[in-house]
């Protein structure tokens, strides 16, 4: 058997900017775990690709007239590893990001999970449940519904995500959507659920007002698979599928988001990187630093670099 070396990731930006755990206010949660995708594998290599892409994102945000790094950006070590030796079930999976999540929101911080397979994303919203007695809408970026109730045998498969969600009981808003099976179109329909198609979004020009006004609780959980962006500009994942979000639309609805919002977490999933090109990486990287600043603005983060 190939023994996989697993070699430290830089952290997001580079080590010249990165806090400490104690002074930063945003966490970096690497979880490179992958066991049920179904068509192209290699998303358990997506989160230290994006550190990786991150050392090339400039630090000024162009957009947002500041440098957001000094706002304080930790890494955390990666969990769940498929990448390692010893072998990660789902079940192990969910409860160790869980844990870990519970104790990083205990001391207060912002976490963004970097995936890995979306079926992580159960264990991420389970903390966040714990830890909000008040419902929380969960606001998915994706292609597909990810709304069966088990696939190829398994119920934490990665495209039974949303189920698990909404059997959990909170409230959705599913964005970019093209792909769905006539189970997750019956369910969509029985419940109903808040899904907007990325043919909509395409073509009716006030989505983005309904898409917002469709949220009705103050706090927020942002999943995005990465799949849910246009694959010419996002080809490297696992899954992908024609249409789909194009850079400014999804920048500028998850700003919205952010400013109406108390986003309490975020998650960014599916990167499978492709041989000779950077392209997914760096978009990946470059929204994971928006994600940061935007939270940054709505919470009013000091971005002083401290001498
Ligand atoms: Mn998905």
């Amino acid at each position: 058997m190939l023994t996989q070396l697993v070699t430290a990731d830089l952290p997001f930006l580079g080590a010249e900017v990165a806090a400490t755990y104690s002074q930063a206010r945003v966490v970096i949660l690497p979880i490179p775990f992958e066991a049920t995708t179904t068509y192209r594998r290699g998303c358990e290599n997506g989160p230290s690709a994006i550190l990786n892409a991150s050392q090339q994102v400039e630090y000024y945000d162009e957009e947002l007239e500041q440098e957001i790094w000094p706002v304080g950006i930790y890494t955390h070590a990666p969990v769940a590893d498929t990448r390692s030796d010893h072998p990660v079930s789902s079940e192990m999976m969910l409860a160790e990001t869980e844990a870990t999540l519970c104790q990083l929101i205990q001391d207060g911080k912002f976490v963004i999970g970097l995936g890995g397979e979306h079926s992580i994303t159960t264990g991420l919203v389970e903390a966040y449940c714990k830890a909000n007695s008040e419902p929380f809408t969960v606001v998915q970026i994706d292609a597909h519904g990810d709304l069966r109730h088990e696939y190829e045998g398994s119920i934490h498969n990665h495209a039974c995500v949303m189920r698990r969600i909404v059997d959990m009981g909170l409230p959705t808003l599913q964005i970019g959507i093209r792909s769905i099976c006539r189970e997750e179109a019956d369910l969509i329909k029985s419940k109903p659920l808040a899904v907007f198609r990325a043919r909509e979004i395409a073509l009716q020009p006030d989505w983005m007002e309904r898409a917002l006004a469709s949220i009705q609780t103050a706090k927020v959980f942002f999943t995005i698979d990465l799949d849910g962006i246009d694959p010419t500009l996002m080809p490297g994942v696992g899954t992908p599928e024609p249409g789909g979000l194009n850079w400014y639309s999804l920048t500028s609805f998850v700003r919205q988001v952010f400013e109406r919002h108390d986003v309490i977490g975020c998650d960014v999933m599916e990167l499978a990187p492709i041989t000779d090109s950077v392209v997914s990486e760096f978009t990946a990287a470059k929204l994971v630093y928006k994600l940061i600043g935007y939270q940054a603005m709505a919470k009013g983060w000091n971005t002083e670099i401290s001498k």
